[in-house]
């Protein structure tokens, strides 16, 4: 078997892919139901968690959900050694990613990494010269607005040019509010890191340089909110954040391209407008997970689909290393609100 195919054959019709879960929090939990409830050609054989009590719940409520065992294991050594999978997804917190990215890149098991790949753009090296050994790439990392039905959308009204050349994009990212234990440099680099992707993914392009501007404070929360992030792209084309986590308004997450001949956005809610009372409405979403559900169950059916098939899609490790550079940049510039440029190695012909 060549490296980076499947350490299992798999018939085309009747065979499910066996996916390992790694990490039974929130994230996790998501994705063993999705797996298990809506996705095709799929099964979760495991979940691992250091915390037993919880990997024997998401275990056996996954177990509910469809017509296959589901192991509660306490190590992704167990999942490798007794070949419990055929792909991994993980979602364990970024600090424990290297780790485990390395040993399954060793062990030619494909991953779904949630992200970030890494926290910090050394750490995200090494997982890239590790993988660029091989013949082929099996880590995607999950940036899910590469999925979103709208940002596919202004992607090709982007690529296919119909309104001449894109000049300025505009994001905007609130939460109703920042969960206690976030930080500010969270704000970066668990929240914006998405834009970062989204700017890149939407131009092709890397970013060059960072800024973030702090103004008024809204009164409520610990950090200095909402901040505002202003990014240049390696061709000058200028983007903006506004990351506001304590919004108290719902959970929006939007973007508009500028081009020469008219304005596209994307985000804006898909539930129904109401005009009544001489006004009209629509429904916010709360969250990251109602909002982006759809958006997740196309990143795991493409992603199975994918790995079945012995191909890599969404998100590289490139794309991992490149923004985990942004937020190192990102944090940075909320010290000294200066403009911090953001350097990269060559990209290698690997990630072509
Ligand atoms: C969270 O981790 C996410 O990934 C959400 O998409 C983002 O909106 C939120 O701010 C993050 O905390």
């Amino acid at each position: 078997m060549g490296k980076g195919a499947l350490t299992r054959m798999l018939t085309p019709d009747n065979d499910d892919l066996r996916v390992a879960i790694i990490g039974a929090g929130r994230m996790g939990a998501d994705h063993a139901e999705r797996l298990a409830r809506r996705t095709r050609r799929a099964v979760v054989s495991a979940v691992v968690d250091v915390d037993h009590d919880r990997t024997s719940t998401v275990a056996a409520e996954t177990q509910e959900l469809q017509d296959a065992p589901v192991e509660a294991l306490s190590s992704l050594e167990q999942v490798i050694e007794a070949g419990k999978a055929d792909a991994v997804v993980l979602a364990t917190p970024g600090f424990l990613h290297e780790e485990a990215l390395l040993r399954l890149i060793s062990a030619e098991l494909p991953v779904l990494c949630e992200k970030p790949l890494t926290p910090g753009s050394q750490s995200a090296m090494r997982v890239l010269e590790a993988e660029s050994t091989a013949v082929r790439r099996t880590i995607q990392v999950g940036f899910n607005r590469r999925f979103d039905d709208g940002y596919r959308q202004l992607k090709e009204v982007i690529d296919s040019g119909e309104l001449g050349q894109l000049l300025m994009m505009h994001f905007q990212h609130r939460n109703p509010a920042a969960p206690e234990w976030f930080t500010e440099e969270m704000l970066i680099n668990d929240s914006v890191v998405h834009e970062f992707d989204a700017l890149r993914f939407f131009t092709g392009e890397e970013v060059a340089s960072v800024q973030v501007r702090t103004g008024r404070q809204t009164s409520q929360g610990t950090m200095r909110d909402p901040q505002m992030v202003l990014l240049e792209t390696t061709s000058g084309l200028l983007a903006d954040v506004e990351i506001f986590m304590n919004s108290g308004l719902g959970y929006q997450v939007e973007v508009q391209g500028v081009f020469e001949g008219g304005v596209v956005s994307a985000g804006h809610s898909s539930g129904l407008q109401t005009t009544a009372a001489h006004q009209q409405s629509w429904p916010i979403s709360d969250n990251f997970h109602d909002r982006f559900a759809e958006s997740y169950d196309r990143e795991i059916q493409e992603w199975v689909d994918a790995v079945r098939d012995g191909r890599a899609g969404g998100a590289s490790v490139w794309d991992g290393y490149a923004v985990a550079a942004c937020c190192e940049a990102g944090v940075a510039s909320q010290q000294s609100g200066q403009i911090q440029s953001v350097s990269l190695i060559e990209r290698p012909a690997f990630y072509a």
